[in-house]
């Protein structure tokens, strides 16, 4: 059974960062210790006037007790970063790492061609820094755009996304899974590339009209999940990104849930 710890902020309301990745990766048989970055009252997405309390000063002090306590992981899953301070301290981290053990850097801070509202340009960098240390990296196609420097478009064709997967890999990490890809207007999905071995693995669903926060969320949750089981890359892209449509389609007749998707039946249907 593999161990890992999720660095990502507690939004309490809204289905998404940790609320999300907890009952994914233990529906996996993954044991997962948080480590929250912040505690937010809300998501930032559609909500106004939500609040946020800063964990930077106690993250530090958690790591130092954990190090003190010889606490070790196989992995380490790192999400919406809400302080550039916590860059740094997460790279040291990877010293708790088990041999073998992998950095998994979603970097959560963007989505339909703007950053998310409460962050700034350093968030951008400090995640371009994290992201040069990761071993594999699950950026969503405005994400991808941020990290490369590169203008965000929607109308990239499949061979252009190929290169940009491999402009991604040259920027550190050994894998990356390009979320948001789409070859024509019906379908969406993602790509992969491994470097090593120069493998692309891509797989598209129908495109649904709606799009929703948190899917990110629940998709790298289930990507880290899968994979930690002993998925094939194709496996686990496309049980993930069917996944996430039956999630949408759960949530699409409920007026009242704008905020994020109804995940929790479809988790149930999948195990
Ligand atoms: O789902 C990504 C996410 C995580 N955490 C917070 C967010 C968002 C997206 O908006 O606002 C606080």
């Amino acid at each position: 059974m593999s161990k890992i710890v999720s660095v990502q902020d507690i939004s309490c309301y809204g289905q998404c960062s940790l609320t999300v990745a907890l009952p994914v990766l233990s529906a996996y048989g993954v044991e997962t210790a948080i480590l929250p970055s912040g505690i937010l009252s809300t998501h930032t997405g559609g909500f106004t006037g939500f609040t946020f309390l800063d964990l930077t000063e106690e993250m530090a002090k958690i790591i130092d007790h954990w190090k003190k306590e010889n606490i070790t992981f196989d992995g380490i899953y790192t999400g919406y970063i809400g302080d550039a301070r916590q860059f740094d301290m997460i790279k040291d981290m990877r010293s708790m790492l088990n041999p073998g053990g992998k950095l998994y850097v979603d970097p959560a801070m963007a989505d339909h061609g703007k950053l998310y509202p409460a962050l700034g340009p350093e968030i951008v960098e400090g995640m371009k820094s994290l992201v040069r240390e990761a071993d594999i990296i699950l950026p969503n196609i405005t994400e991808a755009a941020f990290l490369l420097g590169e203008d965000y478009r929607e109308d990239m064709k499949r061979d252009e996304y190929i290169e940009m997967v491999k402009r991604l890999a040259d920027l550190g990490p050994e894998t990356v899974i390009l979320t948001g890809v789409s070859t024509d207007p019906t379908n969406i999905g993602a790509m992969s590339y491994v470097k090593s071995t120069g493998d692309i693995t891509e797989y598209y669903a129908q495109r649904q009209e709606k799009s929703y926060h948190g899917t990110g969320d629940i998709f790298s949750s289930l990507l880290i999940g899968k994979l930690l089981n002993g998925s094939s890359m194709y496996d686990t892209i496309k049980d993930s990104c069917d996944f996430i449509v039956e999630c949408i389609k759960e949530t699409d007749s409920d007026p009242n849930h704008p905020y994020g998707v109804k995940f929790e039946k479809v988790l149930a249907r999948n195990r």
